[in-house]
């Protein structure tokens, strides 16, 4: 029988995450996330009914940190090298500490990877905002998300965070789209992925040397709605 997470082993799986570097990081059960709107709403993904549980990392991608979020190819972004590099260690301690597997959730929902904000949200990490992002407390919604899929049930209840950051807000982050993509009133990712491939198409080639990867591919996506956002700005 598969090992239990009651909730102080929840809290120091948490606390490990963050000494390792996670900016924040929560638990969820598999069920809840396959209950999840985003699930519940797809047609032709499923969740595998073996993941019984997730600890959801974000790690923060502020604007002081822009570089974060460049995509440098197939070795994808330094924020997500980030992001794995903190998986191994947390996953390694796990397995030696008390003998729970946890492996990496792919990032694309096609290859079996988890809808990341649903169960972001569920962890009690943040709230979904009007720009159709996680938007947390402290970081707003500049921070990119990571899942690990554990081996074990996790028997503290789900909890969603009480904060509506969007009631009160003039939504600067509907103006900020240089597509229109919120001229409904909703998020239209149709629009977006029109300024993702435009880009794509003006990347350029990545000159800097020290900690970044020194490539021939620097695609510096959009983030105008994650930027205007005021939650978490000091
Ligand atoms: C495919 C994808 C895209 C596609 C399409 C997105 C879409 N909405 O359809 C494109 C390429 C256009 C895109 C664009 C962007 N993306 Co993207 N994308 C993904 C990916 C791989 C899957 C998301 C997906 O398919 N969602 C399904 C669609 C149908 O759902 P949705 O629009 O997200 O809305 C659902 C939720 O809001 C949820 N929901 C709503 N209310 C509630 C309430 C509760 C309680 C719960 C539980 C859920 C919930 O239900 C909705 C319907 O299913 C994820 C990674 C992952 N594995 O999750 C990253 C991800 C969502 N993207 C991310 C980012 C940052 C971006 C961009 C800013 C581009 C960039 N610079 O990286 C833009 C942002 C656009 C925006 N404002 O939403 C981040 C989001 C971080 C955050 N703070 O939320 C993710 C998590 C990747 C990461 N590295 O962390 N993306």
């Amino acid at each position: 029988m598969s090992p239990g997470i009651d909730q102080k082993l929840g809290d120091l799986i948490v606390d490990k995450a963050v000494s390792l570097g996670a900016s924040l990081a929560g638990l969820v059960s598999g069920e809840s996330v396959r209950n999840a709107p985003s699930y519940q709403a797809s047609k032709d993904v499923y969740l595998s009914e073996d993941i019984q549980s997730f600890i959801v990392m974000a790690l923060e991608h502020g604007e002081k940190d822009l570089y974060l979020d460049w995509w440098d190819g197939n070795l994808g972004t330094e924020g997500n090298r980030q992001l794995i590099r903190i998986s191994r260690r947390l996953k390694k301690w796990l397995k030696k500490t008390y003998g729970i597997t946890a492996y990496d959730s792919p990032y694309f929902i096609q290859k079996g990877g988890v809808f990341l904000k649903d169960a972001a949200v569920l962890a009690g990490l943040g709230v979904i905002g009007k720009n159709n992002l996680l938007i947390t407390q402290q970081f707003g919604p500049r921070v990119r998300l990571h899942a690990l899929c554990v081996n074990a049930i996790i028997e503290q209840p789900t909890f969603l965070l009480d904060f509506s950051p969007c009631v009160h807000c003039h939504r600067p982050c509907m103006t900020a789209c240089p597509q229109n993509a919120f001229q409904s009133g909703k998020y239209d990712w149709r629009q977006c992925k029109l300024q993702l491939e435009k880009d794509e198409k003006d990347n350029t080639a990545l000159k800097n040397t020290g900690t970044m990867y020194y490539g021939s591919v620097c695609i510096k996506y959009c983030r105008k709605c994650e930027l205007a956002c005021p939650v978490g700005k000091t």
